[in-house]
C-alpha cells in the first residue's frame, strides 16, 4: 500500500493510490487542474442568462457593478440562486414521479415484479389525499392514489397536501408569506421563467419564490418518493450491514448498483437472488453473486435488503479500480461521466438505464418497470457472463469495510423509543428537556474533494455526539460515517457524550441514525413534526433545538434540500457557501433576514470543530428560550 498521504478513509487512501499507480485519472486529479476555480462563479455574479453577455460583476475595484441589462449582483446572485434550487428540486420531483409512475402500474397491473409492500402506509397516505379507503383492495387504492398524486404535480392553484403535516404555526406561516407551494412541476417550472432576463428583478421576492420551489421539493416531491418507496418496497427497519470497498468478494461476482431510484435496484437485489442465477454464476467459476451499491441507490436497497454499501459519491471510481466489479448498472443523478473511462481500463461493463441518463461507454439497457424482472435477469445474466474475464492478477480489494445499522424511519423511531405497545417519541422529547440530549442534528449532503473527501463528516459527528447532539444521517454523508464505525449502538461507548450514552443504552440505538438516502431527509422533516407533536420542546419546528449540517455538499439537490430546512424554520450549516459572497445583501438575506421570515437561516464554516460549535451554541440558545434544564452533565 502507498505511503502518499491521501484524505479520506483507509480504503479511499489505499484504491487512490492503485489508480495512480495505474495512470487512471481519478476526481481528485480532475479537481486539482481546475484549482484555482472562477472567482466570479464562486461568489455568484457571472451571469448567461441571455446573449447580452455573458456578463460579470467587479466585486472589489471600479469595473461594471452591473450587467448590460442592468442587473446588478443582487439580482444575478438570486437568479443564479433560484435556478440551483429549481434543479435541485427538480431532480427530486422527478424521482417522486417515476415511483408515483411504478405504483400507477403496480394500480393497473402491469408492474412485473413489484407489489405493494406496506398497505397500511398506503392507506393512511390516501386518507391524507382525501380518498377514500373503506372497501378498496391495495391494487385500487395504488390505482387512485397515484392518479391523484400526478394530478398535484400538475396542480395549477391551491396548496399541495403534505405540507399539512407540520405544525400550524409552521403551516401559517406559509401561507401568511405566499410560500405555500400550488403544485410540484408548477413551482419549478416559475423559477425558471422568473430567472428569465428582464422578469423578476428583485433579489428578495426571487428568493421567496426559491423557497416556495424548496418546499414543493421537501414537503412535496421527496416526501412523495419516501412514502412511496415505502409502501412499495417497504419500509425499513433496522439491519446490520458493512459500508467500504471491502465488501467486494474476490471469489463472487460483483455487480454494483448506483444512481438514486429505488425501482432498478429493488429488481436487481431480487434478480441477484434469483437461484437460477446463482446456478449460473456457479457454472462460470463464482462462489456466488455479490450486490452491492454507490450513493443513494446503495442506501435504498441497505434500508430495506440490508445490501452493504460499497462506497459514497467520491468512491465511485474507486470501486472499478479494484478491477473486480463485473458490472456496473446506473439510472441517474451524481453519476461520474468518467465511469465508463475507468471501466476500460478492466472488463468491467457500465450499463445504463434511464431515458434521462445516458453515459456515452455505456452499454444502454433501458428499463421498464412492466418487464422489470425480465430486464434485470439480462443485466445480472451479463454480469456473470462477464466474470471469467476477469483478470485476477489485477484484483485489489482492499479490506476495510466496517459494520454499520441503517434502516431508520419516523415510523420506526415510534417503535425503537416507545415499544410495540407503546409507540411514542416522549423518550426523545424527555431526554431534550432533562438535559440528556441537546438536540438533534442532520448531518447529511455528499462528500467532496474541495473539502476532506468525507472525513470532515466524522469529525464534525464524532464532535456533535460527544456533547450530547443526537444525530441523524442520509446520503453520502451516512455512509462516510458508517465507514468511520459511527452508525453502530457501540459507538455511543466509544464517542457520545454520558447523557446521549444513557439514553442509547436504554433504547439500544446508536448514536447517528442512518434514515436512508437523499430524498428521505424528508423523513427528518416528519420526524420534528412528531418532535413538536410529542410537546414540550416548543409549538413549531424554528423553535426545536434542531439543525441541519452538510460539511462538503456538492450537489444543487444539496442546495434545494437546505432551503426547504430553512423555510421549515431550520439552522442549516454548509461547510462552503453556495454563491453568493458576491452580493452583500444576499448573504445578510440569507444568514440573517430569512430568520425574520420562516425562523430558518443559513451559517457557512468549513472547520468541522468550528462547524459542531455553531451547531451547539444554536441548540443552546433555542434550549434558553424554551426554557429547557441546563444539560445534565456538562
Ligand atoms: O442524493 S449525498 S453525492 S449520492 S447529492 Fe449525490 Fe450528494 Fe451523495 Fe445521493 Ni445526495
Amino acid at each position: 500500500m502507498s505511503k502518499r498521504n491521501f484524505p479520506g478513509d483507509p480504503a479511499t487512501k489505499e484504491m487512490r493510490s492503485v489508480a495512480e499507480d495505474l495512470s487512471i485519472e481519478t476526481i481528485w486529479d480532475r479537481e486539482l487542474k481546475q484549482q484555482p476555480h472562477c472567482g466570479f462563479g464562486t461568489l455568484g455574479i457571472c451571469c448567461k442568462n441571455c446573449n447580452l453577455g455573458p456578463c460579470r460583476i467587479d466585486p472589489f475595484g471600479e469595473g461594471a457593478k452591473c450587467g448590460v441589462c442592468g442587473a446588478d449582483a443582487d439580482v444575478i446572485a438570486a437568479r443564479n440562486l433560484v435556478r440551483h434550487i429549481a434543479a435541485g428540486s427538480a431532480c427530486h420531483n422527478d424521482h417522486g414521479r417515476e415511483i408515483i409512475k411504478t405504483l400507477h402500474l403496480v394500480g393497473t397491473g402491469k408492474a412485473q415484479g413489484y407489489k405493494i409492500n406496506d398497505p397500511e402506509k398506503l392507506e393512511r397516505l390516501a386518507k391524507e389525499y382525501g380518498l377514500e379507503t373503506s372497501n378498496k383492495d391495495s391494487i385500487k387504492l395504488a390505482q387512485e392514489l397515484a392518479l391523484r398524486l400526478f394530478k398535484e404535480y400538475g396542480q395549477q392553484d391551491g396548496e399541495i397536501v403534505l405540507p399539512k403535516r407540520a405544525p400550524q404555526k409552521q403551516f401559517d406561516i406559509w401561507r401568511k408569506n405566499n410560500l405555500m407551494p400550488r403544485g410540484i412541476d408548477r413551482e419549478v417550472t416559475e423559477a425558471l421563467a422568473r430567472t428569465n432576463m428582464g422578469v423578476d428583478n428583485d433579489y428578495q421576492s426571487l428568493m421567496m419564490h426559491g423557497m416556495r420551489v424548496a418546499l414543493s421539493d421537501g414537503w412535496g416531491g421527496s416526501m412523495i418518493a419516501s412514502d412511496l418507496s415505502d409502501i412499495l418496497f417497504g419500509s425499513p427497519e433496522p439491519l446490520r450491514a458493512k459500508a467500504n470497498l471491502g465488501v467486494l468478494k474476490e471469489d463472487q461476482v460483483n455487480i454494483i448498483v448506483h444512481g438514486h431510484v429505488p425501482i432498478l435496484s429493488d429488481a436487481i437485489a431480487t434478480a441477484s437472488a434469483d437461484p437460477a442465477m446463482l446456478k449460473l454464476a456457479k457454472e462460470k467459476g463464482a462462489a456466488g453473486i455479490n450486490l452491492a451499491g454507490v450513493c443513494c441507490t446503495a442506501l435504498e436497497v441497505l434500508s430495506r435488503k440490508g445490501v452493504n454499501v460499497a462506497g459514497n459519491f467520491l468512491q465511485q471510481e474507486l470501486v472499478l479500480v479494484t478491477g473486480a466489479v463485473e458490472l456496473l448498472i446506473v439510472d441517474l443523478q451524481c453519476i461520474m461521466p468518467s465511469l465508463p473511462d475507468v471501466a476500460a481500463c478492466f472488463h468491467t461493463k457500465v450499463v445504463s438505464t434511464n431515458p434521462r441518463a445516458h453515459f456515452p461507454g455505456s452499454i444502454y439497457v433501458e428499463f421498464h418497470e412492466e418487464k422489470g424482472m425480465e430486464i434485470a435477469r439480462k443485466i445480472v445474466t451479463m454480469a456473470i457472463e462477464n466474470f471469467p474475464n476477469r483478470d485476477k492478477a489485477r484484483v485489489c480489494i482492499p479490506k476495510e469495510s466496517r459494520d454499520m445499522v441503517g434502516g431508520f424511519s419516523t415510523e420506526y423511531i415510534f417503535k425503537m423509543l416507545g415499544g410495540n405497545y407503546r409507540s411514542t417519541y416522549r423518550p426523545l422529547n424527555d431526554g431534550i428537556i432533562a438535559g440528556r440530549i441537546r438536540g438533534v442534528a442532520g448531518v447529511v449532503g455528499c462528500d467532496n474533494p474541495k473539502q476532506n473527501s468525507g472525513d470532515s463528516h466524522v469529525a464534525l459527528v464524532k464532535e456533535l455526539i460527544k456533547h450530547d447532539v443526537l444525530v441523524v444521517q442520509t446520503g453520502c454523508a451516512a455512509t462516510a460515517c458508517a465507514k468511520a464505525g459511527l452508525l453502530t449502538p457501540e459507538a455511543a461507548f466509544q464517542y457520545a457524550g454520558k447523557g446521549l450514552q444513557e439514553i442509547c443504552e436504554a433504547v439500544g440505538m446508536p448514536p447517528v441514525l442512518h434514515l436512508g438516502p437523499c430524498v428521505d431527509n424528508s423523513r427528518i422533516l416528519t420526524a420534528c413534526c412528531e418532535m413538536v407533536k410529542e410537546g414540550g420542546i416548543g409549538k413549531s419546528l424554528d423553535e426545536l433545538p434542531v439543525a441541519g449540517v452538510a460539511p462538503e455538499w456538492m450537489s444543487e439537490k444539496a442546495i434545494a434540500i437546505g432551503w426547504y430546512f430553512v423555510a421549515s424554520g431550520a439552522l442549516v450549516v454548509f461547510g462552503t457557501p453556495f454563491p453568493v459572497h458576491g452580493s452583500p445583501n444576499m448573504t445578510k438575506f440569507v444568514t440573517q433576514d430569512v430568520e425574520a421570515i420562516t425562523g430558518g437561516k443559513w451559517a457557512f464554516e468549513p472547520d468541522p470543530i468550528q462547524m459542531a460549535r455553531v451547531v451547539i451554541e444554536h441548540m443552546d440558545r433555542k434550549r434558553q428560550a424554551l426554557k429547557l434544564k441546563p444539560m445534565m452533565y456538562q
